[in-house]
C-alpha cells in the first residue's frame, strides 16, 4: 500500500476550514481512507500552550519569537506526521507553514522569505487548499476580533501574502462564501484525486 496524502486547509480567519476539516475527514472515514485530522497551532502541548496564551493576549512576544514558537510546534509534530504519511494514513491539517509565513510577516515586517525560513526541511503538503472568503462575510462569523490578527487591517496584509505564497502545482483556491455542501463537494473531489495520485507514486517533499 502507498502513502498517506498530505492535505492542508489554508485561509484567513473565519474563512470556514475547522469545518471543512471536518466534513472532509468525515466523509473519507466513511469511504474507508486512513484519515487523521491535525490543527496547527497545536495547542494541546507544552509550545502550544504558550501559543495558546499569546493568541488570547495573555502573554506577549516579540513577533519574531512568536513566529518561532509557531513553527517549533510543527517540527515538534513532524516524526508523528511523517510516521502516519509513511504507514498510508492520510493527513488532513488545519494550517500549516503558509500560515506561519504570512501571519508572521505580517505582524513583524519580516519579508516572507525570512519568515519562511524556520520551516524548512518539514515535510511539504501534497495539496493545499485555499479557503477564499471577504472581509465583510469574514466578520459576520461567529466570534471574530477576538483573538490576536483579527483585525481588517492585518488580514488584509495576510491575504496578500498567502496570494505570493500560493503556487499553482499544489494550491487548489476554493470559493469559501458559498453553501458549506457545495464547498466541501468540491474539496472532496479534488482530495480523491490527490489521495490516488500520492498513493501511486510521489515521494512526500521538503517544505521549501
Ligand atoms: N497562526 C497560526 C500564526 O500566526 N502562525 C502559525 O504558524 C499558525 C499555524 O494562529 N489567527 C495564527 C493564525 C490564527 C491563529 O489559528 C490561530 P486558528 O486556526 O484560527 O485557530
Ligand atoms: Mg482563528
Amino acid at each position: 500500500m502507498g502513502r498517506g496524502a498530505f492535505i492542508v486547509f489554508e485561509g484567513l480567519d473565519r474563512a470556514g476550514k475547522s469545518t471543512q476539516v471536518s466534513m472532509l475527514t468525515d466523509a473519507l472515514r466513511e469511504r474507508g481512507v486512513a484519515v487523521q485530522k491535525q490543527s496547527f497551532p497545536d495547542r494541546s502541548t507544552a509550545i502550544g500552550k504558550l501559543i495558546d496564551d499569546y493568541l488570547t493576549k495573555k502573554v506577549e512576544f516579540s513577533p519574531e519569537a512568536a513566529h518561532l514558537l509557531f513553527s517549533a510546534n510543527r517540527w515538534e509534530c513532524k516524526d508523528r506526521l511523517i510516521k502516519s504519511l509513511e504507514e498510508g494514513t492520510t493527513l488532513v491539517v488545519d494550517r500549516y507553514a503558509a500560515s506561519g509565513a504570512a501571519y508572521a510577516a505580517a505582524n513583524s515586517g519580516q519579508t516572507l522569505e525570512w519568515c519562511s525560513q524556520p520551516d524548512r526541511g518539514l515535510p511539504a503538503p501534497d495539496l493545499v487548499i485555499f479557503l477564499r472568503v471577504g472581509e465583510e462575510e469574514q466578520q459576520k462569523r461567529a466570534n471574530w476580533g477576538e483573538e490576536r490578527f483579527e483585525r481588517v487591517e492585518t488580514q488584509r496584509k495576510i491575504g496578500k501574502n498567502f496570494d505570493r505564497l500560493a503556487d499553482s502545482r499544489t494550491w487548489f483556491g476554493v470559493d469559501a462564501q458559498r453553501d458549506k455542501a457545495a464547498i466541501h463537494a468540491e474539496i472532496l473531489e479534488r482530495v480523491l484525486k490527490a489521495i490516488h495520485e500520492c498513493a501511486d507514486q510521489s515521494p512526500l517533499e521538503n517544505q521549501e
